[in-house]
């Protein structure tokens, strides 16, 4: 998606300068100041828009820009801006980390247009949007639109994710589950993590997402921060060169307190979404399980470490914990989708975790999660069919029931995990990954056939 986006600036900058080479009118030096209009994706009912704020000035630009929408068009979700509407006419103004363009810089917003229209009667802080400074031939050719994407891989089938309502969208604007799988953590199981099992989790296995169980503690980023975001971003480029999504999961533990480790988180993300900005398959799991903090610590921590992450990545989605080891509260007194909504995180296109262990979290924990679909955009980043401590009996029946809910909503899911640990929860019996004996189910525990049976069913893309 990006990479479309570049390739529209650059054919308009193009066409800007021919523009200028051929006319030699303007006073020479300053560019112009635009809002330029693109329609970035049409599927016919709707279609997904895009508006490129470009400051050719000579100090910083805080922008807002406003257009009319036919009637019979109308505004769906947007993101990376504010919007403010009376009836057709519609008022954007910047986010914290796009509201202010440097000379020279450009920011972006996007929305969903439903209808066959398009914006009409631009401004660009009351003046028109086709600049202001520079007179340039308007552009005669219509903006390139994004052809659907190719091939057959996630990735290649859904492209940039974003949250539109409470639901993840793909680039198309169609709501759509993922499904797959997390490693356990790097710092224990690497070696189940390579070429050979992630060829199995992709082609064998049909996952769309493979989750990065990167801990902080116990061995893991803390102790080495060059090598786990070296290691992280080597899995990231194997997802990528296999159509899967990545979801970095900054496998906060112990400590609870997400705040803990702010600063190594700010680093940390800070590096991985500037090297990944331009790819269209990341996910951003902030803090995997906070616990004994009150809401209002989690929030705090996302409100902080979000602004870092969009500064390099502005349209990658971004998974927040919940309170009491992401259950949404239910493992504490219960009030944690109450809290959330009376005040929720400072950001658009971001989803809230839950995490469950089918053997342990019975109906109190299935009716709190139901609560919170009907609520808040979710995605479950974690989940066994076994009892929390990941081993234990497996209770597919009660599994299954999660599975239904998720199923009828759309909620993406990831289960943990694919090693070959002791416990019950490893997908693998002990020694697969050693032997590099991946493929098929002669080395799959019960939990790991019954999950791979899930994974594989067909997508509804
Ligand atoms: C477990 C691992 C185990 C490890 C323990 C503590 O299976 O080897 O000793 O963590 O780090 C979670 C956590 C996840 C847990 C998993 C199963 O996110 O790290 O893994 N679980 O207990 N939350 C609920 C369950």
């Amino acid at each position: 998606m990006r990479r479309t986006r570049s390739l529209v600036l650059s054919m308009v900058a193009a066409v800007v300068a021919a523009g200028l080479t051929l006319h030699a009118v303007s006073p020479a030096s300053a560019a112009a100041t635009t809002a330029t209009f693109a329609k970035v994706s049409d599927w016919g009912s709707g279609w997904q828009g895009e508006y490129t704020i470009t400051n050719g000035g000579t100090s910083a630009l805080t922008w807002r820009v406003e257009f009319d929408l036919p009637s019979g068009t109308t505004m769906g979700s947007y993101w990376d801006a504010l919007l403010t509407s009376s009836g057709q006419h519609h008022t954007f103004t910047g986010r914290s980390w796009n509201a202010s363009v440097a000379p020279g810089a450009t920011a972006k917003f996007g929305f969903i247009g439903t209808g066959a229209g398009a914006p009409t009667g631009c401004k660009l802080n009351g003046v028109s949007c086709t600049g202001t400074t520079t007179p340039t031939t308007p552009p005669t050719t219509t903006p390139p639109t994004t052809t659907p994407p190719t091939g057959t891989t996630p990735v290649a089938r859904n492209g940039q994710l974003r949250v539109c309502g409470k639901q993840l969208c793909n680039s198309r604007g169609k709501a759509i589950q993922l499904r797959g799988m997390s490693t356990h953590g790097l710092q224990w199981y690497s070696s189940c993590v390579n070429d050979a099992s992630l060829n199995v989790l992709a082609n064998e296995w049909n996952a769309d997402v493979v989750r990065l169980s990167m801990y902080i503690q116990e061995g893991g980023y803390e102790t080495d921060p060059a090598g786990f975001t070296a290691k992280v971003n080597d899995y990231i480029e194997k997802a990528t060169a296999r159509g899967m999504y990545a979801i970095v999961d900054w496998h906060m533990l112990s400590p609870g307190d997400p705040n803990f480790n702010l600063a190594r988180a700010k680093t940390f993300f800070q590096q991985i979404a500037s090297r990944h900005k331009d790819k269209t398959n990341i996910l951003y799991e902030i803090a995997n399980e906070p616990s004994g903090v009150h809401w209002s610590a989690i929030k705090s921590y996302a409100d902080q470490l979000i602004p870092v992450i969009r500064a390099q990545d502005p349209d990658g989605v971004v998974l927040v914990g919940t309170e009491d080891w992401s259950s949404l509260g239910a493992s504490g007194d219960g009030q944690g989708v109450s809290r959330i909504l009376a005040s929720p995180v400072n950001a658009t296109n971001i989803m809230y975790t839950f995490h469950f262990y089918a053997a342990s979290h019975d109906d109190y924990y299935l009716n709190t999660f139901r609560d919170a679909i009907a609520k808040l955009p979710m995605f479950v980043t974690e989940f066994g069919t076994q009892e929390a401590t990941g081993d234990g009996p497996n209770n597919f029946s009660r599994a299954q029931q999660y599975l239904d809910l998720m199923a009828q909503h759309k909620v993406s899911w990831v289960n943990w995990n694919y090693s070959d640990d002791m416990r019950s929860g490893a997908v693998f019996t002990e020694g697969t990954c050693a032997a590099g004996a991946y493929s098929g189910t002669a080395r799959l525990k019960p939990a790991g056939s019954w999950i791979r049976d899930r994974i594989r069913t067909a997508d509804d893309f």
